[in-house]
């Protein structure tokens, strides 16, 4: 019999055993009904003396995946969290937790405040909070360290990271895991408790375990690296270190104030931010939701050049078969070995077994020969970045290819349009624009033509989530979304230069600011050959400034071409660590003379701006143009992809928190003194500021082209 005991709760008594289940989709998440329906669930067991256990059990796909992250910007309902925790810590008869899927952040909580835990073996357990900028906030610190100990549970709080069901009931987390039907097994637990007795197991009531506290400072200063920048992370040791000392109600008042504290906190306000843009990205903004992907189980990748591999190695690495075609076996020869040389190094880190790497080796094929293409869903075209040598890769794949087949270029500049308009098929047309090394970077471009078709869409960004990328979707505009707006903090780097500025001035302002690593020394790691050459590349389309902006071309003439060379814009020794070198400044003071540029005295904060809000002009300017869709999609662009730190949100949400009516005022101060091309402010922030809004106060702009 069940009766519903609230909207998303419903209660099945099952001889002794009550079971309250939960139905709150997707996730089950701990939302207001939820909330309430368990408390009342409780209540109802308490006064039900027939039944003598309770267990929580979850439909859907997973067992509570923590709080409603989508209420903490609603004013709070009660009952809060805490006080279901509470009720579920002081009932006098066993409670049960029934795990499947996630149980995460407050999921995790109502388990660990419930006597017993069952899950299956499939069941993963975590306190994610700090990826959100939270901790724990209803009782995760001040239980899980009683359970599995002081260090196990401040790795998992302080780095947010999931545990499998065998390594929790290895803990003591989990009392028994097991296969098959959850429920009928946690019923059969529950009655193998009633029969024991039915006792109440409080784990409020244990001893906090004895623990080496050497262990604080070093986790300290290994969070200090990992997450250079992040508040919570820390927070975590703080918490942790006052709940080895504090009594159980104490400590558990402290976490919760902490968490309410934290979400206030403009690095959660911007780390929540970018979780909802994430999966926002996801969704095509003119495509509906129920357009699938076509099926693709076997995928060419064209050119094995760097790209190629990477590319390919992604493609092998998510167990797809490959075609990889080249234009002579000794190409293919080269890519071949590299591409196994890269999954030794995997095996060799323990990321990937030796079995694995063969079963990876196995899917690959290679040739030289196109035919073989004929029964391939998708082909990613990786070749030179030359119109006339992918126009004819097309030609030879439109005489191959079955009718379905996508093709998908690689290109990071070149015209999406221009390239679609040389398939015999340009509907099963599209850009997949992965970054170097492919096999590592998060962010994928998908680029849309004007003519791809919305499957044809779908497909690129279910497969980009299937390669363990970060898909967004942009349209045409040259460099797309990322390179373009790097394009635009390049520029202001290198005039900064010309105008006064040092290399190492300019890397420690951005990195100070968050990013990983200056302009410089990643230019250094790069390579000035390879910047000189995509310099050249741009050389017709710049501003006469820029032209002249030589330095990167007088470097690599210098033979200074960075690590490589152990000289660019710094000096390398045997640790590869930068030191600033006093030609550099020569060469640097001989360029402004020849320009006429008289050296100034520029501050930290004109170099941030003016890198930063270069990047922002040119992301409104990219939204205004339908070349994004969202400003969100720039935040997860730059946040994924290019090292904008995570706690901040992303360019345009950062943007938001200066305000824009600040940011239009320095671009008008700079317009001034650079030059109005290079700073006048776009008409979209003129628009905003005009009416007193911001980018992700607005309703969606005009849908990408
Ligand atoms: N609240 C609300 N919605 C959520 C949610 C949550 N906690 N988690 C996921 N969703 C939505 C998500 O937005 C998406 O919606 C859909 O579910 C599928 O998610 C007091 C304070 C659970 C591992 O941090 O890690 O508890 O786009 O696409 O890849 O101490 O979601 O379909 O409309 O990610 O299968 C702690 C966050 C909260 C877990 C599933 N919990 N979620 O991954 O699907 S704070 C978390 C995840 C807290 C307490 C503290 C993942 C997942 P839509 P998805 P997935």
């Amino acid at each position: 019999m069940s009766q519903t005991a609230g909207k998303t709760i419903s209660l099945e008594r099952h001889g002794p055993v009550l079971i309250a289940i939960v139905d709150n989709p997707p996730v089950n998440a701990l939302s207001h009904s939820v909330r309430a329906g368990l408390v009342d669930a409780v209540t109802e067991f308490e006064n039900d003396g027939h039944v003598k256990a309770l267990a929580i059990f979850c439909v859907g796909r997973t067992f509570i995946a923590g709080a409603d992250i989508r209420e903490f910007n609603k004013p709070l309902q009660e009952p809060r969290l805490g006080t279901l925790i509470e009720r579920l810590d002081a009932c006098a008869k066993p409670i049960i937790a029934a795990i499947h899927g996630t149980a995460l952040g407050g999921g995790l909580e109502v388990a660990l405040a419930c006597s017993y835990r069952i899950s299956l073996d499939s069941a993963r357990f975590g306190l994610p909070e700090v990826k959100l900028g939270l901790l724990p906030g209803s009782g995760g610190t001040v239980r899980l360290p009683r359970l599995i100990g002081v260090e196990n549970a401040l790795t998992m709080i302080s780095e947010g990271g999931q545990i499998a069901a065998g390594s929790a009931r290895e803990k003591g987390l989990v009392d028994k895991v097991v296969a098959g039907d959850l429920k009928a097994e946690a019923i059969a637990f529950a009655n193998e408790i009633i029969a024991n007795g039915g006792r109440v197991r409080r784990t409020s009531d244990l001893p906090v375990p004895s623990f080496d506290t050497e262990l604080l400072a070093t986790k300290r200063s290994e969070l200090a690296k990992k997450f250079r920048g992040f508040t919570a992370p820390q927070m975590a040791v703080d918490l942790i270190e006052m709940m080895t000392r504090t009594p159980f109600s104490e400590a558990a008042e402290e976490e919760y104030r902490v968490c309410k504290e934290l979400i206030g906190s403009d690095q959660s306000k911007a780390l929540r931010h970018l979780f909802a843009a994430e999966r926002e990205a996801l969704k095509i903004s003119d495509v509906p939701a129920d357009v699938k992907g076509r099926s693709v189980e076997k995928v060419a990748v064209i050119g094995p050049g760097v790209m190629g591999r990477g590319i390919t190695i992604t493609l092998l690495n998510a167990g797809l078969p490959v075609v990889l075609v080249g234009k002579s076996d000794a190409s293919l020869e080269k890519a071949l070995g590299a591409i196994r040389k890269a999954l030794e190094g995997n095996v060799k880190r323990g990321a990937i077994t030796a079995n694995e790497l063969i079963l990876r080796m196995d899917l690959l094929t290679v040739t030289t020969a196109y035919e073989s293409l004929h029964d391939v869903d998708l082909v990613i075209e990786a070749v030179t970045e030359d119109l006339e040598v992918k126009r004819s890769v097309f030609s030879q794949l439109d005489m191959v290819l079955g009718k379905q087949a996508i093709i998908a270029t690689n290109t990071s500049f070149l015209d999406i349009d221009a390239l679609a308009a040389s398939v015999v098929r340009p509907e099963n047309f599209a850009g997949m624009h992965f970054f170097n090394p492919a096999n590592i970077m998060k962010l994928l471009e998908n680029v849309r033509s004007s003519r791809s078709a919305p499957d044809v869409l779908a497909t690129t960004m279910a497969l980009g989530k299937r390669l363990g990328k970060v898909p967004v979707m942009v349209g045409r505009s040259e460099g797309f979304v990322a390179n373009r707006m790097l394009s635009k903090r390049s520029r202001e780097a290198q005039f900064l230069l010309e105008e006064g500025a040092a290399p190492q001035q300019v890397d420690k302002v951005l990195t100070g600011f968050g990013f990983p690593i200056g302009p410089f020394a990643l230019a250094d790691l790069a390579g000035m050959d390879v910047m000189a050459a995509a310099r050249a590349a741009r050389l017709a389309r710049m501003t006469p400034r820029e032209q002249r902006c030589d330095i990167v071309d007088k470097l690599a003439a210098a033979g200074r071409l960075g690590q490589k060379t152990g000289a660019g814009y710094y000096l390398y020794g045997e640790d590869r660590k930068p030191k600033q070198d006093p030609a550099v400044g020569e060469l640097l003071a001989t360029h402004r003379a020849e320009r006429g540029f008289p050296q100034r005295e520029i501050s930290d904060q004109e170099i941030l701006e003016r890198c930063l809000y270069a990047m922002i002009n040119e992301g409104a300017k990219i939204i205004e143009e339908g070349a994004a869709a969202r400003a969100s999609d720039i935040d997860v662009i730059w946040t994924s992809g290019f090292g904008w730190p995570t706690y901040l949100g992303g360019p345009m949400f950062y943007a938001d928190q200066i305000g824009l009516p600040k940011i239009k005022q320095a671009l008008e101060q700079y317009s001034t003194l650079v030059g109005e091309e290079y700073f006048k402010p776009a008409g979209l922030i003129e628009q905003l500021v005009a009416e007193g809004r911001g980018f992700h106060a607005s309703p969606p702009f005009p849908p990408l082209k």
